[in-house]
């Protein structure tokens, strides 16, 4: 997904990393080189220069974070500009406050409503919603079908009729009150280009049933032309947001990055295959880190800034530098863990921090590091010093003393020995710049 615009980016943005001091005109360089980029995805150029004058006057203003340096100023300038370009949002989608949800799909010819239609459908499904979906392009036989053969091979209730279409939308919404569906999705018939039948017709048909969203399906490989067909739709038709579909193609971004400026549309799902449940919400931060390659490590660096006891931290990275980490690392580690807040969400973005993650695997993450903490707690100084002394017996006594299972004790020795593996991967000390930082350093500086 947007691979080219990826690699330019993270070229132009590593080249600054690699310095220790920025000069101006290295930051003019390489803002240059992003505007480049944009330009090739494809991006709207008002809306690339708009970006680039936004950067430079954060970059000039007074409120930059002093615990960065000046390359990674400007890559989280880059990356906080980014994400607003994308329209900030992880919004999923607006639920009526008394159901059924009605939610209004329209688009071209062939951007993806149909297969969208059964891909939300799902989508709600998996939230614990219960989705009806409605055919409502009755221009072609096959289309009715189409939906008809998705609705039944996913098990998911369907309605069609004959006759008007806003009469047919109505019965959909009474035939989910009855069959106690609190979504229903309307498939729509597409058009080859915009035109004023279209736009009325969609137009009778959302004043003819509350509908709750309006959201524009749009292929995004098809990039500037989504966008002036965003533009079409929310003037005469009124949007909610969109769907970009296809992302899963090399869709060079220009779509996604300029829907939001030029139309005030935010993305708010996007279609990644053909498949049903190849839909997902679309994350702007999620998006962006992807597309600036690095994970969501700058996010990560962020609230570690904000939550860690840097002179603690200090001490402790001594150690994670070496690579080794005793019970004393990590009791420290895990509670910056739960002063960042979710735990699970932390460990969602540290880079590889799957092993950990795993170790971690209780139904209630921040009760998990509880009783880690109380674990450790249990051990003597020279246990938690020098991890490898704990044998069978001396778990039995921490268990004991800390009120658990000696299975609980085995997991917190796992989890020790997941993160020292895993500061031996994104290691103290050397280099991984994509990276920014090893760990030690997203811990504290
Ligand atoms: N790769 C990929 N293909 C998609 C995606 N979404 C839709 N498609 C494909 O795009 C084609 C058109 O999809 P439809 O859902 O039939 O499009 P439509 O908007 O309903 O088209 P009309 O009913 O003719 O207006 C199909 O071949 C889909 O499989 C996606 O996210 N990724
Ligand atoms: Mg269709």
């Amino acid at each position: 997904m947007f691979d080219s615009l990826s690699d330019r980016l993270t070229a132009a943005l590593r080249k600054l990393t690699g310095r220790g001091v920025l000069r101006p005109e290295d930051i003019e360089a390489s803002l240059r080189e992003v505007r480049m980029a944009l330009l090739e995805a494809d991006v709207n150029y008002k809306v690339v220069k708009d970006f680039q004058e936004r950067i430079r006057v954060q970059l000039a203003g007074a409120e930059l974070e002093k615990h960065l340096n000046p390359a990674q100023q400007v890559v989280k300038v880059v990356h906080d500009e980014l994400v607003e370009m994308l329209g900030a949002n992880t919004e999923g989608l607006h639920w009526a406050p008394s159901p059924p949800t009605v939610v209004l799909l329209a688009g071209l010819q062939g951007s993806g409503k149909t297969t969208t239609a059964i891909k939300l459908a799902l989508w709600a499904r998996r939230q614990g919603r219960k989705p009806l979906v409605a055919a409502l392009d009755l221009r072609r036989p096959a289309a009715v079908e189409q939906l008809r053969v998705l609705a039944e091979r996913e098990k998911v209730d369907f309605h069609t009729g004959t006759g008007a279409v806003e009469a047919i939308a109505q019965q959909s919404i009474a035939e989910a009150r009855r069959r106690g569906d609190d979504l229903v999705v309307l498939d729509t018939a597409g058009r080859l280009h915009v035109d004023r039948e279209l736009l009325e017709e969609l137009g009778h048909l959302k004043q003819s049933v509350p509908v709750t969203e309006t959201l524009l399906v749009a292929d995004a490989m098809t990039g500037q032309e989504a966008v002036k067909v965003g533009s079409a739709f929310a003037e005469a038709v009124g949007l909610d947001g969109v769907i970009l579909t296809k992302l899963d193609g090399d869709a060079r971004g220009g779509a996604a990055l300029s829907l939001r400026f030029a139309t005030g549309q935010r993305v708010r799902f996007a279609g990644v295959g053909e498949k049903p449940a190849d839909l997902e919400v679309f994350h702007a931060d999620r998006m962006t880190s992807r597309i600036l390659g690095m994970g969501d490590v700058l996010s990560l660096i962020e609230k570690a800034e904000r939550a860690v006891d840097r002179e603690e931290a200090q001490r402790v990275e001594k150690n994670l530098r070496a690579g080794t980490v005793s019970f004393d690392d990590f009791l420290v580690n895990i509670r910056q863990l739960k002063s960042m807040g979710s735990v699970a969400g932390v460990l969602e973005m540290m880079p590889g921090a799957g092993q950990l993650k795993g170790a971690l695997a209780g139904s209630d993450p921040e009760a998990e590091v509880k009783r880690m903490e109380a674990i450790i707690l249990s051990m003597t100084r020279r246990e938690r010093a020098r991890p490898e002394l704990i044998d069978g017996s001396r778990r039995r006594r921490i268990a004991r003393g800390s009120g658990t299972q000696v299975s609980d004790v085995n997991k917190v020795l796992k989890a020790r020995e997941a993160m020292q593996q895993l500061l031996r991967q994104f290691g103290g000390g050397g280099g991984r710049k994509p990276n920014l930082a090893g760990l030690g350093r997203m811990l504290g500086r």
